[in-house]
């Protein structure tokens, strides 16, 4: 495999560990904390957790650790989609794991959690590890989301570890797949299974935080990864003067990537489905608000300029919401003769057919291309899949459409031409920026920990982000303290509750106060590439989101 010089650099990149990590290995010890619950739901949640519930917070601390140096055999899946920092993750596991005892062996399930269903694995050691230190990817033992939910795959689970002598299994996933490891963990020890479980918090999407888990690892790469393009879409946008750019960014519901990469560049529009929900603005209202930014920059001769799309925001938009919940069903409920039509139209008018007043209504203003996405495979968990539905396009069209009658009535005297983007898998498996690296090494070198002091059902958490790496803490948090009650195909089921940009917070608030401005003006910031190397305030710094959260 030929490898870029920027690659074999990074190679010799010593990710930076909490202090308390980089001591020698046997002198680290866990100190249990006050205990925990979770905020709603605790009866139900102690009921379905009688084992790992109310466990204590675990951070470490210099101290005897007399079962560190045991013979384990510990194994890894990566769940879900690709994630920039997973392969440090697996560095980390894997430097603690041989610095405890060189006998210890890690196994990596292939294909993601299919993988140990499978018993497909290859165990990981330094020769075949070295090459994806510190590089993006998932591409060492590939990733995939199937979802362990039956006990015959809990079951199995068992026995594949069980004929490897595996006594640890990391899961490195986002909230759902977090939700599945706190399951098997309490499943493990309710048969006696001796298997520990440990989560790692995974997604670019940053909607898998909370007071202990800071940010998902990935968020601050694939963020800076779209800042810098949609950067020098900007320019170019400036320079030539002729062409709006609609530019949806995946995030699946939550708009976070979104909101960074709006911190960033400070484009002229930048839409937030958590706002839309709050304010319940229909599809018209959004189209209405960025004819009229794009007129007010017209009258002073700006027929240009940036609008980023989150790729969730059209589920949160009143009436498509109920039309996505309708059809969801709609497709649950008459699969097989759903199924059974080949071509498009004939599934749009089944749909149609069959939608509510309003829903049909909404359904009918829709272009046949978008009318075809809604109707598209849904994911493991029943869900539409967002970053399929091309609203950048439809936004952009309709906008259009919206132009042309105000301009006959006189209210619009520019020229509107768009061009229209997505970005998505650009920026989930990039190099991952030195934040990332460091994060994720130390993620997985305190899950290993977390093994060794015996815990399960816990996730690696690492904190105090906005500081200097050597400066963070190092712990573990009860998965069930992070869990609530809801509603999942019609049955309340235990979750980890998915944080939504909050509307209160410092960083929608910062971007609220700025966003006219930055609306009418050309305020366009340019990130410029990822640095790797360099003084820490520009090659170390993490993301504004964080910053403005942690008030630094
Ligand atoms: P995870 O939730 O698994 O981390 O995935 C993140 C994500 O990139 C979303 O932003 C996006 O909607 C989705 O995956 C796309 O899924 P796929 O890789 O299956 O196309």
């Amino acid at each position: 495999m030929e490898i870029s010089p920027l690659q074999q650099l990074r190679h010799g990149y010593k990710p930076k560990l909490p202090k308390i990590l980089s001591e020698d290995i046997t002198t680290i010890a866990a100190v249990f904390g006050e205990k925990t619950a979770p905020k709603r739901d605790q009866d139900l949640i102690r009921a379905l957790f009688p084992h790992t519930y109310g466990k204590s917070r675990v951070s470490f601390a210099k101290g005897p650790n007399p079962a560190i140096g045991e013979k384990r055999n510990v194994a890894v899946i990566l769940s879900g989609g690709q994630a920039p920092g997973g392969h440090n993750v697996i560095s980390g596991i894997f430097d603690a794991l041989k610095a405890a005892n060189p006998e210890n062996l890690l196994y990596g399930f292939k294909g993601g959690p299919s993988g140990i269903l499978e018993d497909s694995y290859r165990i990981i050691d330094s020769e075949y590890l070295d090459p994806y230190r510190n590089t993006g990817g998932f591409d060492i033992i590939g990733s995939g989301r199937t979802k362990l939910e039956t006990l015959e795959q809990f079951e199995r689970c068992a026995e594949v570890c069980l004929s490897h002598d595996i006594s640890a299994l990391v899961i490195i996933g986002g909230d759902d797949s977090n939700t599945n490891a706190a399951v098997l963990a309490e499943y493990f020890l309710e048969k006696r299974h001796p298997i520990q479980v440990i989560g790692c918090p995974k997604t670019i999407d940053g909607d898998l935080k909370n007071e202990y888990i800071e940010i998902s690892f990935g968020f601050d790469t694939a963020t800076k990864t779209y800042s810098e393009l949609i950067g020098n879409i900007a320019r170019d946008s400036n320079s030539a003067k002729k062409y709006w750019h609609f530019i949806k960014v995946m995030g699946r519901s939550a708009s976070h990537i979104g909101l960074e990469c709006a911190l960033e560049t400070q484009p002229n529009i930048c839409l937030i489905g958590e706002e839309v929900a709050a304010r319940k603005q229909s599809l018209k209202s959004i189209v209405n608000e960025m004819a009229q930014i794009i007129s007010a920059r017209a009258d002073q001769g700006l027929n240009f300029g940036i609008a980023i799309i989150p790729e969730g925001v059209i589920e949160f938009i009143p009436e498509i919401k109920v039309l996505i919940s309708e059809v969801n069903d709609l497709l649950a409920r008459e699969s097989e003769a759903f199924n059974a039509l080949a071509k498009a139209n004939e599934k749009i008018d089944f749909v149609k057919d069959r939608l509510s007043e309003a829903s049909a209504e909404a359904f009918a203003i829709l272009p046949t291309s978008i009318k075809e996405q809604l109707l598209m495979d849904r994911d493991p968990h029943g869900n539409v899949q967002v970053s399929r539905i091309e609203t950048d396009k439809l936004l952009a069209e309709m906008v259009e459409s919206r132009l042309v009658k105000m301009k006959r009535e006189g209210t619009y005297k520019g020229k509107f031409s768009s061009m229209t983007h997505f970005f998505g898998y650009e920026g989930r498996c990039a190099f991952p920026t030195n934040f990332d690296s460091d994060y994720c090494y130390s993620l997985g070198y305190n899950a290993f920990l977390l093994i060794a002091s015996g815990l399960t059902g816990y996730m690696s958490s690492v904190t105090g982000l906005t500081k200097p790496a050597v400066e963070w803490n190092a712990g573990g948090i009860p998965i069930t303290m992070m869990m609530n009650m809801e509603v999942r195909h019609g049955e309340p089921k235990p979750v980890i509750e998915k944080a939504l940009v909050d509307l209160e917070g410092e960083p929608f608030k910062h971007f609220a106060r700025e966003r006219e401005t930055w609306a009418i003006e050309t305020a366009f910031v340019y990130p410029g590439a990822i640095q790797y190397f360099g003084p820490p305030e520009v090659s170390d710094r993490t993301t504004l989101t964080l910053a403005l959260e942690q008030g630094v």
